[in-house]
């Protein structure tokens, strides 16, 4: 199997004036595209080339294989944030998962304001999520290609605070980026069926909940 960079779920131009055109072709069409082909060089000629990309990730986590890591990551966190985004998107949840939200952060207001403070408050580049961690929802920050995945978390909804993320249309104005993706851009349809599916759903390849699971009562085991 050869990893693919999946086509995004909309036209290039489809969210502007909110994120534009050029971004999505350097975004997805050179960053998200230079980790894919860097990992199939990686994965090349080794039984790695047949695994699903969430094997891949919890394998190199575990054996420490930091390059291997950053490349498969960072494409399994572009490819689940493409989805994060709609030419509909912005406002608020409805229905379980806008309940759940109440019931976890007290209100939406309560939630937007941590989301915004970890992805402001991620120092460098990162990804700010909306997780699911022991049966609640949890917002939380990774530093360059960390991913929840491997935390035993099931991911609802993310935003890549890496420069390139937002510096075509926001320049250094990384909370106004923020602003504009909570307001005009989040898809919570897709967090929704996240939800639904207790984050297991909308990735390519095999779910990776019980593996997650599995290696995350480990490390705690071995702590
Ligand atoms: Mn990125």
């Amino acid at each position: 199997m050869t990893f693919k960079l999946p086509d995004l779920p909309y036209a290039k131009d489809a969210l502007e004036p909110h994120m534009s055109k050029e971004t999505f072709e350097y975004h997805h069409g050179k960053h998200h595209a230079t980790y894919v082909s860097k990992l199939n060089d990686a994965v090349k000629d080794t039984p790695m080339a047949d695994w699903d990309l969430e094997r891949v990730i919890h394998h190199a986590d575990k054996e420490g294989k930091q390059g291997l890591f950053n490349n498969a990551a960072q494409h399994w966190n572009h490819s689940f944030q493409w989805k994060c985004f709609s030419p509909d998107g912005g406002g608020k949840p409805s229905d379980s998962l806008g309940r759940q939200i109440e019931a976890d952060f007290g209100s939406y207001d309560d939630f937007a304001k941590k989301f915004t403070e970890a992805a402001t408050g991620q120092f460098g580049s990162g990804w700010a999520w909306l997780v699911i961690e022991a049966g609640k929802l949890k917002v939380t920050n990774t530093g360059n290609a960390d991913t929840p995945i491997v935390h035993g978390q099931h991911p609802l909804l993310t935003l890549d605070v890496w420069e390139h993320a937002y510096y075509i249309d926001h320049r250094n104005a990384r909370p106004k980026y923020v602003e504009t993706f909570l307001d005009k851009l989040v898809n919570w349809e897709f967090a929704a069926e996240n939800f639904a599916n207790q984050g297991e759903g909308n990735q390519t390849g095999a779910r990776s909940y019980g593996d997650a699971q599995e290696a995350f009562a480990k490390k705690q085991k071995a702590s």
